[in-house]
């Protein structure tokens, strides 16, 4: 494993966790572990359930100001009574290594950016890898949140991709689906992505995480779409990991720039 100290420095990460999401409390495990693995000093920051905006603001300044932290996480979703726009707002951008700050939002837009967001990145990064072409390309994404759905689709529009974006209020969206050459499924839902909605050898990635009665499943049904699939991502085992290690590659950009920031 490269070791990522310069002069003795090392890359440090801020997560932030409010108690209280069992899914929130996985992750954040599984980036704990992957900092630890790479060389990046991780500080855990798990803050009751109860915590009020103020407090959770004020941690976040004295993070902004802090030298030997180049990344803050907070991880989603916060309790219904903390404003998470304005959270992610107050989160320096050259810090946010989620990429969900309006400034790097916009950046993205533009595509002249330090960091992208984890899952769109990771997604993009497993397409390249696995020697698939994108430009040209018929892509629907299906789900259009701020994380995952906008982002996603602007990363395959500037690799050329004609890029469609699904979501509960769409027309015949079966039929969009069925004339993807790639497709995103970032729903939601178990099973919505059956095997008669996918094109003959269609590239289908599964970003969903659904704990199910019989387990962790994403959004696409596995068994019967990677029957028709060219290529497909399962669950566990997919994009999951693939966003850990885009958040670790987000908080090493950070610190190589530390100097200047
Ligand atoms: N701020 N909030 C912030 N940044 C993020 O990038 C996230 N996200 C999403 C939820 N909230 C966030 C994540 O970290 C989703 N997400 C995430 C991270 C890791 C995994 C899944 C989602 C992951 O490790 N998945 C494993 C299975 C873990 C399990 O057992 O649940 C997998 O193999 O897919």
């Amino acid at each position: 494993m490269e070791v990522l100290s310069q002069n003795g420095a090392k890359p440090g990460l801020a997560v932030i966790i409010v108690e209280g999401d069992s899914a929130s409390r996985i992750y954040v495990n599984n980036k704990k572990k992957a900092c630890a693995e790479v060389g990046i000093n991780s500080e855990e920051y798990a803050l009751p359930s109860d915590v009020s905006e103020d407090e959770l603001l004020k941690l976040i300044d004295t993070l902004n100001k802090r030298d030997d932290i180049d990344g803050i996480l907070v991880q989603l979703p916060l309790p219904r009574h903390i404003d998470e726009e304005k959270i992610i707002m107050a989160i320096d951008p050259k810090k946010d290594v989620d990429a969900f700050h309006p400034v790097n939002t916009g950046k993205i837009m533009i595509g002249n950016f330090d960091f992208l967001p984890c899952t769109p990145a990771g997604v993009m990064e497993l397409i390249h890898e696995s020697g698939i072409q994108v430009q040209g390309k018929d892509a629907v994404v299906i789900g259009r949140s701020n994380i995952v759905g906008k982002p996603m689709a602007m990363l395959l529009l500037h690799e050329s991709a004609t890029v469609t974006v699904c979501h509960s209020k769409t027309q015949d969206l079966k039929q969009k689906v069925k004339n993807a050459d790639i497709v995103v499924a970032a729903v939601g839902r178990a099973n919505f992505v059956t095997a008669d909605m996918v094109k003959d050898g269609a590239v289908v990635i599964d970003v969903g995480i659904n704990r199910t009665e019989e387990g962790l499943r994403g959004d696409v049904d596995f068994d019967a779409v990677s029957e028709v699939a060219g290529a497909i991502t399962p669950v566990p085992g997919g994009v999951g990991p693939m966003t850990i290690a885009m958040l670790m590659r987000n908080t090493v950009t950070s610190f190589k720039l530390r100097d200047i920031r």
